[in-house]
This record gives C-alpha cells, sequence and structure tokens, in this order.
C-alpha cells in the first residue's frame, strides 16, 4: 500500500553512487595532491614531520578540518576527505559522540588535533600516546560499558553525554517536536553503518538519515495514508467489501438494551465523529510480540541507555530523545519528546529502569497498515491524521447499524484492532471533531469514551488549556500576562474570564476566535476528504557540513531525488520552488552544542515559479542551483537546506484537465491548447477536455510569449521563466490585464526554432554538469556508446567554451568544409551553426574571423607562462580571470546590482557607466558576448519597465561603444537588442 515505497531506493540511481563515489574519492585525493604541488611551488613545504601519515578528521577539532588539511599539506602528510580502512591512519578529532566511540575498531586511534600542532610547534613527529583518546574503548573489544572517568584529561563534550540537567531544556525539546516538521534530529545510532556516514558530504548521507529519521517517518506516512484514504474512494470493489463486512458485522451483533436505547434526535442533522488513535504507537509495535515486557517503564530513542547505569550517572546526561513512551513509564512524568536523561533520572526516583528500545519502521508500517484497513473495512468517510491516528465520521454507519450505540460498534472495532495489529487503541466519540479528540485523551490507555449529547459543556469545562490542539505554553502565558492573580488552566477559566474582543486584542483576530471557540468546546469542521496539500518539501537540518559548491550540488541532486519521490507518492506536482538556507550567524560558533546540529542561524528563502507544473528531479536540481547561486553565503556556513514546491496540482486530477471545481484554470487552457487556439480570457468559460495526446504536445507559441511580461509582473525576489500564473492573473489590476489578455490574443510571430529553448538548455546543462562529475576512471568503465557520447560531448563543450555565443547561437569557424561534421544535419556542430549572423556573413568575413581567433590565442600563448590547453586549465585559475564589476561576476549577481543601480538613481553618474561599459567591454574579450547580451537586454528591459527616461540617451552611447567593439571582434556584426 502506499507508504511503502521507501524500500524501492536501491533501484533508483543510488545504486551508481558506490562506483561514483569511489571515483569521486580518487578525485579528492588526486586534488589533495595537486594542491599539495600548488602549495609546494607557492610558498614552498614547511617540514615533512607526518610523512606517511594520512589523516581522517571527524567531528569538531580546533583548529577547524579545514587548517588542520592545510597543516598536513605543508608539512608533507596526507588528508582525507572521506574515512577509507586502508589508508587513514589516525581519525584526528576533539570529541566523538558516543555512537561513534561504540564502533571504533581496536585498531582504530582516535587523536587529538593538538597532537597536529605540538608536532608542528616541536618539528618532529611526536608520540601520539598522550593525545590518544577512548583508548579503553579501542583496545578492549566486547566491553559495552565506557568507563568514562578514564578518559581524563579529555574532555567529553557531545550530544549524547555531560550536558548538565536542565528541566527547560525538557520543555524546549517538547515544544519543538511537536512544531517543527523539518529533519533536525540526531540520526546516529548504534547501527551506523559507518562513522562517516554522519554528515551530508557523504554520499549516503541523506539515505542512512532519512531511514532514521522518524519525522520523515511521520511526515511521510501521513502523506501516504491520506492518499491511500483518497485512492481507496475511487474504487468501487472496495465499496463492495464495505457492504459485505457490514452485512456480516449487523448479523453478528448481539444487541443489549443500551443499544435500543440509543438514538439520534435528527438523523439528518445530528453527526457522530470519532476520534481514534493508538496507545503509546512506537512502543507498541515494538513490543508487540512480547506483550510481557509492557508492564516495565519503555522507551523508543537512538541510544540504548546503558550509560546511565555506571557509577557517573549524574555526571552524564542523554540528550537522545524519547520519541514514545509506554504508560508504565507516564505514571513517572515521563512524556514523548522529552530527553532521555531526564526521563532515567525520573524513573530513578522511583527505583525503577527505564528500558529503552530501538526503532521498529517495518513493523510500524505494518501495524499502521492493519489499523487503517480495519477501520477502513467498515467505512470511507475517514480524514487520516498520521500513521496511527484519524478521524472518521460514524453518522452513517451508525445509521445503517441502528438500532445500535455508538460505543458497542466502537468496542468491537477496537478488539478487531487489537486482533490483527497485537496493539491497544482508544477512542473518542462526540458530536463534533474537537470534543471527538479530547474525548480520546480521556480514554487512553486502551479504552472509549462518547461525549453524549447535553453533556457537552460539563466536558470541555474541565478541559485544560494546553491539552487543545495546537496550544503550548506561549499562548497560555499570553493570557496569564492579562490575570496575574488568577492560575489560568481550564476552558472554563477562559469563558469566565475573557470576552471574545478580549481575546482577539490579546492573541490576534484568528487566533482570538479559535481559542474562544474552542474552550467552549465548538468546531464547525467536517471531514476534509480531499488531500489538497499546500507544499511538499523536504528540509534537512542536521549533517549540513560542506567544504565546496560541489560537495553541495551532489547534496542537492539527492535532495532532489527525495524531493521527487515525496511529490510522486503525494500524487502532486508543482509550479513554484522554494529554497531555503540557513547560515550559520557570524557570531555563533562553528559547531554548535547540538552534534551536527544548526546552531544560531540566518534564514533566506527564494523562490522561482515554473515553467509548468513539475514532479522532475532534474528541473528541481539545476533551478535549485541556479536559486543557490543568487544566495550570498559561504559553503562552509551553510547549516541547514530546504526545498519545498508549492502552488500544486493533483496529478491524478491533471489527467482529465480540471481543478477541484471541475472548471479550467486559464494555465490550462493555454497548456492544453494545440495548434489552431482560442483563447479564453474567462477563466470560468468552459473548454472541452483535451484528448490525452494533446497534454503532451508541445507549449503553444503564444505561452512562451508570455515569458517577458510575466517576468515583468513579478515580485522582485522572483524569477519567472514560465508562463503567468493564473492566481496571478487574477490579482493584476483590471488594466494590465486586459493589456495582457489583448497580448494573448494577437501575440508578434516569433520564428518557430525559439519554441523548446529553455527545456533545450536544461537538457544541455543537466548534462554538461555530468560530464563535469565524471572521472577519467570511471569513463573507461562504461559501455563504449555512452563513453563515445561523453566524449563528444566533452568535444562540444570545448568549442563552445572556444566559441562564444551571441544571442544564444554560436559562430564557429568552418576550417574544412568537407568535413563530414557539417555535412549532417542532424548532428550538434549543425545545431550551433544555425544562426542567422552565420548566414549573413560572407566568406570573407568567415576567413576574418577565423585569423582573429588564431592571432588572439596565440598572443595569449606567448604572454601565459602556462601552456594554455583549454582542458587544463584549472577552475580556480578560470575564476581569477573572469572579469568582475564591483566584485560580481555570475550573471545574476551583476543582474542584481544592475537592477538597484537603475532603481535607485534618476540618472546614472558617468563614472558608473564607464566602469559599466569597460565591464562589458572585458566580457567580449574573455569571450562571453552572450553575457553582455544578456546583461543589455536586461538593462533595456529595467530602463524601460521603471520608465527611467533619463537614462535613455547616455546609456545608448554606452550600447553603441559596446556594439563597436562587438563589430570589430566579429566581423562587422551586431548584437540583436530588439
Ligand atoms: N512521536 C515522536 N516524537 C514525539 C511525539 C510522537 O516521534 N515528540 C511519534 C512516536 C509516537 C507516534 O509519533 O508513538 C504517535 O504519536 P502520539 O502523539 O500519538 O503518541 P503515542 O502514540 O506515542 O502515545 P499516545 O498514547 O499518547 O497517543
Ligand atoms: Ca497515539
Ligand atoms: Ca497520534
Amino acid at each position: 500500500m502506499a507508504g511503502r515505497g521507501a524500500g524501492q531506493r536501491g533501484d533508483n540511481g543510488w545504486g551508481e553512487w558506490g562506483g561514483y563515489m569511489a571515483a569521486k574519492k580518487r578525485k579528492l585525493e588526486e586534488q589533495f595532491d595537486k594542491d599539495c604541488m600548488n602549495n609546494v611551488q607557492q610558498h614552498e613545504r614547511k617540514s615533512n614531520i607526518f610523512h606517511g601519515i594520512s589523516i581522517f578528521v571527524d567531528g569538531h577539532t580546533e583548529p577547524p578540518a579545514d587548517e588542520l588539511k592545510k597543516l598536513m599539506m605543508e608539512h608533507g602528510g596526507i588528508y582525507h576527505a572521506y574515512y577509507s580502512k586502508d589508508k587513514v591512519t589516525y581519525f584526528i578529532s576533539n570529541n566523538l559522540p558516543y555512537a561513534k566511540i561504540r564502533k571504533l575498531k581496536p585498531n582504530d586511534k582516535v587523536v587529538n588535533s593538538q597532537w597536529i600542532i605540538d608536532c608542528i610547534k616541536q618539528n618532529k613527529l611526536l608520540s601520539t600516546h598522550d593525545y590518544e583518546m577512548y583508548k579503553d574503548k579501542t583496545k578492549s573489544r566486547g566491553q559495552t560499558e565506557l568507563n568514562f572517568k578514564r578518559m581524563e584529561p579529555m574532555k567529553l563534550i557531545t550530544s549524547d553525554f555531560n550536558v548538565p540537567n536542565s528541566d527547560d531544556e525538557e520543555n524546549n525539546s517538547l515544544e519543538k517536536t511537536s512544531s517543527s516538521s523539518s529533519e533536525t534530529e540526531e540520526i546516529q545510532d548504534e547501527d551506523d553503518d559507518h562513522l562517516s556516514v554522519l554528515d551530508a558530504k557523504h554520499p549516503k548521507f541523506l539515505e542512512t538519515f532519512l531511514k532514521r529519521s522518524r519525522l520523515h517517518y511521520l511526515s511521510s506516512t501521513a502523506v501516504a495514508k491520506k492518499v491511500y484514504v483518497q485512492d481507496l474512494r475511487q474504487k468501487t470493489e472496495h465499496r463492495l467489501l464495505i457492504d459485505k463486512r457490514r452485512e456480516e458485522l449487523k448479523n453478528k451483533l448481539q444487541r443489549t438494551e443500551r443499544d435500543y436505547l440509543f438514538k439520534l434526535n435528527d438523523e439528518k442533522k445530528d453527526k457522530i465523529y470519532m476520534h481514534i488513535d493508538m496507545d503509546c504507537f512506537f512502543v507498541s509495535v515494538a513490543t508487540r510480540n512480547q506483550p510481557e515486557l509492557r508492564d516495565q517503564p519503555i522507551a523508543i530513542t537512538h541510544s540504548k541507555g546503558n550509560k546511565s547505569t555506571t557509577s557517573n550517572e549524574h555526571q552524564f546526561f542523554s540528550r537522545s530523545e524519547i520519541s514514545s513512551c509506554n504508560y508504565a513509564a507516564r505514571q513517572y512524568g515521563i512524556r514523548n519528546g522529552m530527553y532521555l536523561g531526564k526521563a532515567q533520572e525520573l524513573c530513578r526516583n522511583h527505583q525503577a529502569k527505564l528500558l529503552c528500545l530501538p526503532y521498529d519502521y517495518e513493523g510500524f508500517h505494518i501495524v499502521s497498515d492493519l489499523f487503517y484497513n480495519t477501520v477502513l473495512n467498515y467505512t470511507l468517510d475517514v480524514e487520516a491524521v498520521s500513521c496511527d491516528e484519524m478521524y472518521v465520521d460514524l453518522t452513517e454507519l451508525i445509521i445503517y447499524l441502528k438500532p445500535l450505540h455508538p460505543l458497542t460498534f466502537v468496542s468491537l472495532l477496537r478488539e478487531e484492532i487489537q486482533l490483527n495489529t497485537k496493539c491497544p487503541c482508544s477512542a473518542g466519540l462526540a458530536s463534533n471533531m474537537l470534543l471527538a479528540r479530547l474525548a480520546t485523551r480521556q480514554a487512553k490507555p486502551n479504552g472509549q469514551y462518547y461525549v453524549e449529547k447535553g453533556y457537552e459543556q460539563e466536558f470541555i469545562s474541565k478541559q485544560k488549556i494546553l491539552d487543545l490542539p495546537g496550544i503550548g505554553l506561549s499562548l497560555l502565558d499570553k493570557l496569564q500576562q492579562n490575570y496575574s492573580h488568577h492560575t489560568i488552566e481550564t476552558c472554563k477559566q477562559i469563558q469566565n474570564l475573557f470576552s471574545l474582543e478580549q481575546l482577539k486584542t490579546i492573541l490576534g483576530k484568528k487566533q482570538g476566535q479559535t481559542i474562544y471557540d474552542m474552550s467552549r468546546g465548538i468546531d464547525m469542521r467536517t471531514l476534509s476528504k480531499d488531500y489538497l496539500p499546500k507544499s511538499i518539501s523536504i528540509d534537512v537540518n542536521y549533517g549540513i557540513r560542506f567544504q565546496t559548491f560541489d560537495e553541495l550540488t551532489l547534496f542537492i541532486k539527492q535532495l532532489s531525488l527525495e524531493l521527487h519521490k515525496r511529490l510522486k507518492q503525494a500524487e502532486q506536482k508543482g509550479k513554484q520552488l522554494t529554497v531555503k538556507i540557513r547560515v550559520r550567524c557570524s557570531d555563533a560558533p562553528i559547531e554548535p552544542e547540538k552534534f551536527m546540529g544548526c546552531g544560531k542561524t540566518d534564514d533566506s528563502s527564494r523562490l522561482i515559479n515554473l515553467h509548468s507544473y513539475i514532479d522532475d528531479p532534474t528541473i528541481i536540481e539545476l533551478e535549485t542551483i541556479k536559486l543557490l547561486k543568487q544566495f550570498h553565503f559561504i559553503v562552509a556556513d551553510l547549516r541547514g537546506i530546504g526545498l519545498s514546491i508549492t502552488q500544486l496540482q493533483s496529478t491524478t486530477k491533471n489527467i482529465h484537465g480540471k481543478d477541484t471545481n471541475g472548471t479550467r484554470t486559464l494555465f490550462e487552457c493555454n497548456q492544453f491548447r494545440v495548434s489552431k487556439p482560442v483563447i479564453s480570457t474567462d477563466n470560468n468559460q468552459n473548454i472541452d477536455q483535451p484528448s490525452e495526446s494533446s497534454v503532451t504536445r508541445k507549449r503553444p507559441i503564444q505561452q512562451e510569449q508570455t515569458t517577458a511580461i510575466a517576468r515583468k509582473l513579478t515580485r522582485h525576489d522572483c524569477y519567472t521563466p514560465g508562463q503567468i500564473d493564473p492566481e496571478v492573473m487574477n490579482e493584476l489590476p483590471t488594466q494590465i490585464r486586459q493589456e495582457l489578455e489583448e497580448y494573448l490574443k494577437n501575440p508578434p510571430s516569433l520564428p518557430e526554432s525559439n519554441l523548446d529553448l529553455d527545456r533545450n538548455e536544461i537538457v544541455e546543462k543537466s548534462f554538461t554538469q555530468v560530464i563535469d562529475h565524471i572521472d577519467e576512471s570511471v569513463l573507461n568503465e562504461l559501455p563504449p556508446e555512452m563513453r563515445h557520447e561523453i566524449a563528444m560531448a566533452k568535444k562540444l563543450r570545448t568549442i563552445e567554451s572556444k566559441y562564444p555565443p551571441i544571442g544564444g547561437k554560436r559562430l564557429v569557424p568552418i576550417t574544412n568544409p568537407s568535413n563530414p561534421t557539417i555535412k549532417d544535419k542532424s548532428n550538434a556542430f549543425n545545431v550551433l551553426m544555425n544562426s542567422p549572423q552565420k548566414q549573413t556573413i560572407t566568406k570573407k568575413t568567415l576567413n576574418s574571423i577565423k585569423k582573429w581567433r588564431t592571432e588572439t590565442i596565440l598572443h595569449e600563448e606567448r604572454n601565459d607562462p602556462i601552456v594554455r590547453n583549454e582542458q587544463n586549465v584549472n577552475q580556480s585559475e578560470k575564476l581569477k580571470q573572469q572579469p568582475n564589476i564591483a566584485g560580481c561576476t555570475s550573471l545574476n549577481d551583476v543582474k542584481l546590482m544592475l537592477r538597484e543601480w537603475i532603481e535607485t538613481s534618476d540618472e546614472p553618474n558617468q563614472i558608473d557607466l564607464d566602469l559599466f561599459q569597460n565591464y562589458l567591454i572585458d566580457l567580449l574579450n574573455f569571450y562571453n558576448a552572450e553575457m553582455v547580451h544578456q546583461l543589455l537586454i536586461y538593462s533595456l528591459l529595467q530602463i524601460k519597465t521603471l520608465t527611467k527616461i533619463k537614462w535613455n540617451e547616455k546609456f545608448q552611447i554606452l550600447i553603441n561603444t559596446v556594439q563597436k567593439h562587438f563589430g570589430q571582434m566579429y566581423g562587422g556584426a551586431t548584437m540583436d537588442l530588439s
């Protein structure tokens, strides 16, 4: 059923990673060697004291890993970015978490980074003896407990131990877990495949992380269940099954007096909702085959919790979180989300021992499916909430089974659930969803409770405010501040102490109304049966530690695949992508207190409107990288990253081309329209459904042409490469909308060849990216036809980098007219050659271009001390040469700067203009006519959009100068800036 897709990870490309990453490691080692060579050339090696020593830096060190890498380079040692069993001599660390320490092998040596510093100071290789950490652990295998005392003088400061006991922390953690939906929790546990999986540089990090992430489990199963219930509603055979099961139940029922006495007052109006929830779900599942354990306090944690039995129990306080604890543990005050250390202390206070059990994800899936199916066998009036919880509208079923008291049915249902799952659950019943939910709390554990008609007020008055769904301490605090002489605790107090107006003033309009209603037991909601998510996202705020943009892009690829999977699972596509980043605050320590956590960060986000509704991982990846390049941050300071797709559309509904109301949006009309379009500007107009095939056809010309206008209309921080969003369209002022509609009706003609330009660009770029990362050794292992394709792509890129693009096309001199590659119309060279400029250039001009090129390249070769072979130019050198303006080099950065410049000044200052002109000429000399072209077009558009009249004249002079230079370089050609 839905939600079980996680096991298919093996065939989604992970297989490639083993081989690919091995190659990547080799590449990094080679890179290190190369860096060493450069270093030797630049600064001269300072000593050779670390000759033969290879280190792998793990966890936080002082100085940080980068610095240690440099020191190893300068003193003849080797630094490994990835752990390699055969090559690493020493782990260098200042502290390791417990989960890692446990995995150390007898021969693993963990050495404090001070050793490196001291060796350099004394200019000799010192013995590691006094610097070794966790010696006891590494020398005596089989020892399960660590004697922490003997670890002196090295102090352990890890996520699991040595954190001072604090009640505040517990409260924070409770609040945090209940509100957080991002993947922030620790993942280290006893079964890590390898120590180095623990940061996002590792190719298996995300996979391992998600497998171990309970938040991922909880959010993905909630989605899966919603989709599952929704899909089941479409199945006729399931309705037949329900009829059968109901009939069987009716025959089985032995009615009692209670049943005959129960009846709904008004069958048309009165509702009976049930809220049903498994008891201490994770614990119940983990113990479903050992029910005898259930009488003792049990918690589900990543940590086994063994260390508190040592004599140092007060010294070490586990910050491992408890995801679920059973009711035997709850009687001591232990709660879900509490730190393990705190829970252990509470147990100790009662001379009890807390049993810590591991996560049984497979079991959670099985039990959750059985739980849902048992209920769904009787009704489809279900709203899935999470893996262990749902709302059911029982009204229709109770009418069908009458005379029957609702609790009679519920006890039979719960018995069946217990039988199928071997786990207990509790249920609450009431006339609305809120009261039903509160009734479940009352019923727990393993019980049921019905708030019958007429008893609602009595019931709600007794309820604690903090038990109301979504209400936390901060809200209670706000209320309390207004009534310092009362301790506000119950709904009754809210009813008596605050008017609606007061609540709105204190809490804001919306929240004030909600609290007013909730405290009176008012809830007008009905089951939400259509799953309409607002966004599908993935956030990772744990283990994000990159040194290079390359490492980050590899991780983005994984995130994009995961997001694609989530979209598929939710049966959604989206048209907007948001990238959020969390960057370490400049005043925050490099490594926060929580191991591999975020610490204090500055957060920012950017969004992009996409061409169409997508779930394609490649598009997500490329657009994310584009957006990332627009942020200004130091890669090493990145602590969290999140991708989110919004403006969603159900893929199952899309097939029919209708939105949820059954009418088409303007966007859809555009999307499905084919060759002879009649453009509808009436959003409500019903148009014949498109045939299946029309859905897959190319987007019509008109849609492409809206691009420029759509761009103009977007907010500053969004860039719109695609067509107009219907939502945006509807919100436009009437005049602009009319103008736009007019434009859509009579678009100026555009050459056919422009149709799929952007799509091709994406494919081209994605391939370029791939070839960038392919190592020679990997290449050699590929099948011959793929090798050939990659070799061709590389060749093509060499041409691209040699010959500058002009307005999206390239001028490539033909040296040999009989060259077979030119004869073949379908090959890539011809595509590149297919430019309007080329057609108008005479033979003579071509020759002059050829001549000019030869001269320039020779000139460069003469002046440059390094032999300039295109393929050998190293990346950082290329970047160094790249012309810049005020330190900006990337297209987006320069564009941002231009926009600000044009926006903020009514008239351009001559010095600035000169600067910009020189920069453009530098770019032309750098063979980047494409960028010049884009920047000029962009500037002109900005000037026009912002109606900066005084700019026109001065800018035209600049353009003329640039065009002149361009003409000199390209045989008299001019850039098309229309
Ligand atoms: N969960 C978690 N972290 C939390 C809260 C819950 O990982 N802070 C997980 C473990 C729970 C499951 O979600 O077993 C279901 O959450 P519930 O809130 O339903 O709690 P339980 O089922 O554990 O207990 P209860 O009997 O109170 O429902
Ligand atoms: Ca539960
Ligand atoms: Ca629950």
